[in-house]
């Protein structure tokens, strides 16, 4: 490679979910771009393909100014191809470029027929997501190439993320495209699919015949494209060990390093905050269940708890099927010792459906009425109370009390009679929102049915399946996501195949318990963090060394557990739950980040580094980390050490790294309280 300026270096992140949400690496990149935008200002750009309308949403259109980027671009589209360049519209405003892969689908065939020669990957015709991966790829590819034509001065790092945006690394490597590339995967295809069948895939991975597990299942080409991306990267990443060590075996690359998933931690001035927004988020819940359950709403709300599970509907992956045979069991359990309490489990997993059912918004519209009737009422019977008081005369004779009992008129009590009329029904309260549709088949509804879960009086858990993302527009259960989670009292994510796992994390930042499982990223990164994670609201059921029914008697006991807990205990652990999520952070989580774009700089650019010169790769702003916890009742003390990738695989020793080499990292002092030392606005 030539010699370039490493420490001016460019950064390009490539994803298809740039400014585009399909799942979880739209969580990634977007909530890491305040700390990617402070680090590196103008030299980092996002590459994505145009999707026009989250695009119309998101971006902000802008003229690009850097001459390269200007030259570039005007080269390209001489050529036919359209893009938008501009400023993605969420914190950090992060710059993008959104190809539209549509301008040059007219050389699909030629291009694939290029992957073929080059890299041996075959592209069937029918595969309409791969052959936009094949044009996505050519185009980044082209822009690399161009780009690094133009500009023969500084580094460029090309980062990507998942086999979708994986076609370049190959290209990148057979043109030897003058840049260095980092690819991370976020779950390998066959790891998904092998789990989501019945195998025993964790005691087998070194068994697999991968060629041909990807070829029974159709996905042969994609894995091509995945196993080519892995290895054709300067430096090979996933999110986290347990999906380093399945790559190691299914994509035949041990990764390079582990960088794991952070989270944009919003602190609140003061601790009690988060605890008053869970009471105003389970009022709105608790009014839903009011709805929800008219005609049989014979339970305490004062004496409820609310469960839910969520995330992309993969039944078995998602550990949905464990969860649901758990709740059978509490359900016995809490029967068994005539427990007061009750448990709302929701589930909210999107799937096909054909809108809200007449019940679900019926439930919800008499429960209004009423309301409505109530409050009306109120306001007469107050005005009446007020002016008997005012007006009320001892020497009259009259009893006061006496004076008071007909506040409610005649015709205010029909209408109230009426309104509790309506609430009578005489079925059961539906367990899904939503018409299914294929209900008949669908393995939430059918597990439900075999375990008999059906909101009966007596049982003391209630099923709610709500099959579509929520939103606070929805005109049945109006809140966002967040809010939602943070009305809930425990978030219950019992996966089987998670290579990160945003849900259990966002649950944690929010002061929200939740269980998790040692087969997840995030669980696995706990465990290894804290000594006692259920002490800090972080339950890990053992998915590894268990049998399937353990496994499940294990998560049926915390969840009884949780349930036995009272008010106060809740509280506390809620409170000892959000102390954690400094360690969540991508102020933290970043820092791999820095290490693998170091790692690879220094493997395409080794002349480059004068090893006299500091290279601290920080325009002047050095990045501390905010203290991790606070100083009483911490979990494990690991502030020595303190990066994730202390225990990654970031060959750092191998490749001459140490911390100082990467950043001015160094902890504050214990009692220092140190504020992230950029401003993370829109500029
Ligand atoms: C928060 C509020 C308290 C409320 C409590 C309910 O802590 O600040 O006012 O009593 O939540 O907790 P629970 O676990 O019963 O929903
Ligand atoms: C993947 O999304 P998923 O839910 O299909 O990537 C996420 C972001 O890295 C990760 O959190 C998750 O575990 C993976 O499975």
């Amino acid at each position: 490679m030539a010699h370039r300026d490493v420490k001016r270096h460019l950064l390009f992140e490539i994803s298809t979910e740039v400014a585009n949400r399909v799942g979880g690496i739209y969580s990634v990149i977007k909530s890491k771009a305040p700390i990617t935008t402070a680090e590196y200002r103008d030299r980092y750009t996002l590459i994505g393909p145009l999707n026009r309308k989250s695009a119309a949403i998101e971006v902000e259109e802008l003229t690009p100014s850097d001459p390269y980027m200007v030259e570039t671009l005007r080269s390209m589209s001489e050529r036919g191809v359209q893009y938008i360049y501009g400023r993605w519209l969420i914190e950090g405003a992060p710059r993008v470029l959104l190809f539209d892969t549509g301008s040059q689908y007219y050389h699909l065939d030629e291009w694939k027929t290029d992957l073929w020669n080059v890299a041996g990957i075959p592209a069937p015709s029918a595969d309409s997501e791969t052959n936009e991966a094949v044009v996505f790829g050519y185009l980044v590819a082209w822009f690399l190439g161009e780009f690094v034509f133009h500009d023969r001065t500084r580094a460029v790092v090309a980062h990507f993320h998942e086999w979708l945006a994986g076609v370049a690394l190959p290209l990148c490597r057979k043109r030897r495209i003058d840049v260095t590339t980092i690819f991370t995967t976020h779950a390998t295809l066959l790891g998904r699919y092998l789990c989501a069948g019945s195998v025993d895939f964790y005691n087998n991975l070194q068994f697999f015949d991968v060629d041909s597990e990807a070829g029974k299942r159709g996905i042969y080409h994609r894995y091509c494209i995945e196993r080519a991306a892995a290895h054709s990267a300067d430096v090979f990443t996933t999110v986290s060990h347990i999906t380093a060590y399945e790559s190691e075996h299914l994509l035949k690359r041990k990764p390079d390093g582990v960088l794991p998933n952070g989270l944009n931690v919003i602190k609140f001035s003061a601790v009690h905050e988060f605890q008053n927004l869970h009471q105003v988020a389970k009022s709105k819940i608790n009014d839903f269940i009011r709805g929800h359950f008219y005609g049989h709403y014979d339970f305490d709300l004062d004496n409820t708890l609310y469960f839910f599970t969520a995330g992309r509907y993969e039944y078995r992956n998602k550990g949905v099927d464990m969860f649901i045979e758990s709740l059978a069991r509490l359900n016995h359990r809490l029967k068994t010792e005539n427990s007061q309490k009750t448990v709302v489990a929701f589930i909210i997993m999107p799937a096909a459906t054909h809108s809200y059912t007449v019940e679900t918004l019926k439930g919800q519209a008499v429960m209004k009425a009423l309301h409505d009737t109530v409050n009306e009422i109120q306001e007469s019977v107050g005005r009446r109370l007020f002016e008997r008081s005012a007006r009320h005369n001892d020497e009259s004779g009259k009893d006061f009390s006496e004076d008071l009992n007909d506040l409610l008129t005649g015709s205010e009590k029909v209408l109230l009679k009426r309104r509790v009329f309506a609430l009578k029904r005489n079925t059961m309260p539906p367990i899904v929102t939503h018409n299914m549709a294929d209900d008949a088949n669908d393995p939430i509804l059918n597990q439900i049915r075999r375990v008999q879960l059906f909101n009966n009086s007596s049982d003391r858990v209630k099923i709610v399946f709500h099959p579509e993302f929520l939103n606070s527009n929805n005109p049945i259960l109006s809140l966002d996501y967040d809010d939602f989670v943070r009305g809930c009292h425990l978030g219950v994510f019992p996966s089987y195949y998670e290579p990160w796992g945003y849900t259990p994390a966002e649950c944690t930042v929010m002061g929200v318990p939740s269980i998790t499982t040692n087969l997840s990223g995030f669980g696995c990164y706990m465990e290894e963090l804290i000594e006692n994670t259920s002490d800090y609201g972080i339950y890990i059921v053992d998915r590894r060394s268990k049998g399937i029914d353990d496994s499940i008697n294990q998560l049926t006991d915390y969840m009884l557990q949780f349930s036995l807990k009272s008010r106060r205990q809740r509280i506390n652990q809620r409170n000892r739950t959000e102390r954690l999520s400094d360690l969540l952070d991508w102020k933290r989580m970043g820092l791999e980040y820095i290490k693998a774009r170091q790692l690879a700089l220094r493997r395409a650019y080794s002349s480059s580094f004068d090893d006299d010169e500091d290279y601290s790769f920080f325009d002047g702003t050095e990045m501390k980390l905010s203290r991790p916890l606070s100083a009483q009742a911490s979990p494990r003390d690991r502030s020595g050490m303190m990066t994730p990738g202390d225990f990654g695989s970031l060959q750092e020793v191998r490749e001459g790294l140490d911390t100082d080499d990467y950043v001015g990292f160094k902890l504050p002092e214990e009692d220092e309280d140190e504020p992230f030392p950029y401003p993370l606005s829109l500029k």
